[in-house]
């Protein structure tokens, strides 16, 4: 292992949260319903990999320019000799950028539930930044946790891009930001936000032609055959994300396409032709009501910025 991995153990977080019971619990309700949190097994988190460079799925790489050019503005934000602590840090390709940019950055701590893939992953950014201490925590980051001083008590940055805020509803949203606010110690936070714009743009992004967010939505099927021992057959649901333009969310669901039952953790669950499993909730917000929730959360909301289009925000909320 890499020393400056080794002088921090990765520490993993206790879950009593486990994706059995989720499944379990989840089809025993009507509608119903897997928590999206579930999709990010190594094969879910690289399949969101692919979905992030989509030509449909305009978020990434918005969120990504956006960050490139405001760079040396949210460096000086964040001040010099900060630790930065991602929550759902993902592929880390973001907080590359942000670490060029920012002064003598102490240390990174990336959060993720993905544990495997974490480890690749900051394998590889302890590769490219020598002085950096680096701190994986395997953790679910919506679940309280606790991430301990480093000698020093460095000054907090957070990062929380993706607009995965939207994969909450709103007062879970704001329970979360008010949970990351002390988690931060009154450092700032950095948060990518995807905005409310044309239902066809938004339709494209969550249906792509290549298949792949089908892929990624039909992989927690798989994912409980592989994991629970259940007989799902994935080829008998099919994905369906429709955008409802009074919620402004996309909505998530893998639909039985006939009447079917299945066997998970040895319960038998009942599928009628046509039955929806909810599987994620998408919320698209407007600036103003991101910042009154952010500002609800205890956070001053500061700078906004926005591309040319209004497709994605990102908003620097002081602690
Ligand atoms: C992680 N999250 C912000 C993505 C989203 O757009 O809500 C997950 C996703 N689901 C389907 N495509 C991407």
């Amino acid at each position: 292992m890499d020393a400056r991995l080794a002088r921090i153990a990765p520490a993993k977080a206790p879950s009593g949260n486990s994706f059995a019971e989720a499944v379990v619990m989840g089809l025993a309700r009507t509608p119903k319903e897997i928590a999206c949190k579930y999709f990010y097994d190594e094969t879910g988190s690289r399949l969101f990999d692919q979905i992030c460079e989509l030509p449909e799925y305009y978020q990434t790489r918005t969120e990504r320019a956006l960050l490139q050019r405001h760079a040396p503005e949210i460096a000086r934000l964040m001040g010099p000799e900060v630790e930065i602590v991602e929550f759902g840090a993902g592929s880390l390709r973001k907080v590359r950028l942000l670490l060029d940019a920012l002064k003598n950055p102490r240390a990174y701590t990336p959060v993720d539930i993905s544990g495997d893939y974490l480890a690749d992953v900051v394998r590889a950014l302890g590769a490219d930044y020598p002085g950096l201490t680096l701190r994986p925590l395997v953790a679910d980051f919506t679940l309280p946790m606790t991430v301990p001083a480093l000698a020093g008590r460095l000054r907090r940055a957070g990062l929380f891009t993706g607009s995965t805020i939207g994969n909450f509803k709103p007062d879970v949203a704001m329970a979360l930001l008010r949970r990351m606010r002390g988690t931060l110690n009154g450092g700032g936070l950095l948060v990518g936000v995807d905005l409310v714009k044309d239902p066809r743009r938004l339709h494209a992004a969550y249906n792509d032609a290549a298949g792949i967010t089908a892929a990624f939505n039909t992989n927690l099927l798989v994912r409980a055959n592989r994991e629970l021992g259940a007989d799902f057959d994935p080829d008998a649901f099919a994905h369906y994300a429709p955008y409802n333009a009074l919620a402004h969310r996309i909505e998530m669901y893998l639909v039985s396409l006939k009447r079917q039952s299945v066997t998970v953790d040895d319960q038998r669950f009942e599928f009628a032709q046509g039955e929806p499993v909810h599987t994620e909730d998408s919320r698209k917000y407007t600036i103003e009501s991101f910042r009154e929730m952010a500002a609800r959360a205890g956070f001053s909301p500061r700078a906004v910025w926005t591309d040319p289009e209004r497709l994605f925000s990102i908003h620097w909320l002081e602690g």
